[in-house]
């Protein structure tokens, strides 16, 4: 039976694009014309404050790069608010201009408003199933603990972890996996995963499932050899101390901010003391991420980021340490590129590690290394 979309008081609808292929564009059109949507879109600031909307700080650059030559004209290139998008802005920052946009110009997008605050906090049968996408995530990161060689590539690590998700049935990955050796882990968005010998430089394995419909979000960073170097181990030891501060602090009632500012507080200590920065400023130089997402049936999951956290509000912590080669600091660091990432469940006074059964130390990882894996020894006939 045809819904008569006139009868009800509000329709509420996603951001509908002006151009799409096959009969979408017809059938956009005729939801449009059922529903009485006026054609709001025009304009570069919808599609600025629209864009903005999926803004992350891990996307934002991406986004900068889209919407920076369509800010040159007369029109735009003096919008004070418009300036304030940059590349490296915090959650915090972010947020604030989000917030400014939709002030000044309204919101044409209901839906993304109504859906952010729905999807931010997950039902229980919504946590069951991240906990068991997490979990098998993590249990495949532990096997590649196991199985991993200085011998091996990139693409066969992400072959296992492939193979232990598809073991416990989950139907795809969350996300295309980042597999980066050296050089390779200081690639933020690095999908390539074609290098083909390790050696003795850290992995860095940002791979997590989609099982049924809930797509983990899990990175572990690992010396082939199984054994870190004194380098590795600072490095780590300092993106793990913030890592843990900051999941310690995961419960309702905190500040989402809060987390983005204890993070920066840990790095920038444990860096100036290793004497690779000397002050706290240039952090952003070696962190240029954000440490935490709503995650769920999206890996950047819509969630609110400018309150509190809530109890049943799943999130990434995720701080990272990445210094490519060339960089103002003695040589030894170089090429040296750490995330640990987990998925946490927010309790009212307290939170569950959804990813735990990965290890986090770097006793636990060089322990989790030492052990047998189903892949050792694994052969196949040479090619002809
Ligand atoms: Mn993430």
């Amino acid at each position: 039976m045809p819904v008569d979309l006139k009868k009800f008081t509000t329709v509420v609808y996603d951001n509908l694009p002006d151009a799409a292929g096959g009969g979408l564009q017809a059938m956009i059109k005729s939801f449009k014309t059922k529903a009485g949507v006026k054609d709001i879109d025009k304009g570069l600031i919808t599609d600025v404050k629209v864009v903005m909307s999926y803004a992350n700080t891990h996307n934002l650059e991406q986004i900068i790069k889209y919407l920076k030559p369509r800010m040159q004209d007369d029109a735009h290139k003096n919008e004070p608010l418009l300036q304030q998008i940059s590349v490296g802005m915090d959650s915090v920052a972010l947020e604030g201009v989000k917030a400014k946009l939709k002030a000044q110009y309204g919101t044409s997008n209901v839906f993304t408003e109504y859906t952010t605050a729905l999807r931010g906090i997950k039902q229980p049968e919504e946590i069951a199933l991240m906990s068991k996408s997490a979990q098998l995530s993590a249990i495949a990161h532990a096997e590649v603990m196991k199985a991993i060689k200085p011998s091996m590539s990139e693409r066969e690590l992400e072959g296992i972890l492939l193979y232990v998700h598809k073991k416990y049935g989950a139907e795809d990955e969350g996300y295309p996996p980042i597999i980066g050796v050296g050089a390779n882990a200081c690639i933020l968005h690095y999908e390539e995963n074609n290098e083909t010998v390790l050696n003795n430089q850290m992995v860095l394995l940002d791979v997590g499932s989609e099982y049924h419909g809930y797509s983990a979000d899990v990175t572990r960073t690992v010396p082939p050899t199984g054994k870190f170097t004194e380098e590795q181990k600072a490095i780590y030891q300092v993106v793990y101390d913030a890592q843990e501060q900051v999941i310690n602090m995961c419960k309702a009632g905190i500040k989402y901010s809060d987390l983005e500012k204890k993070t920066g507080e840990v790095l920038a200590a444990g860096l100036i003391k290793l004497g690779i920065i000397n002050d706290a400023k240039e952090l952003r130089t070696y962190y240029p991420h954000g440490v935490s997402h709503h995650v769920g049936l999206d890996v950047h999951d819509k969630g609110p980021y400018a309150g509190n956290l809530e109890a049943g509000m799943i999130i990434t912590v995720e701080p990272g340490i990445y210094i490519p080669a060339g960089s103002k600091c003695d040589k030894k660091w170089w090429n040296i590129g750490v995330r640990i990432e987990d998925d946490i469940l927010i309790g009212k006074d307290k939170f569950t590690n959804l990813s735990a059964d990965a290890p986090r130390t770097w006793q636990a990882v060089e322990k989790m290394a030492a052990q047998s894996s189903i892949f050792d020894g694994a052969k196949f006939p040479p090619l002809k």
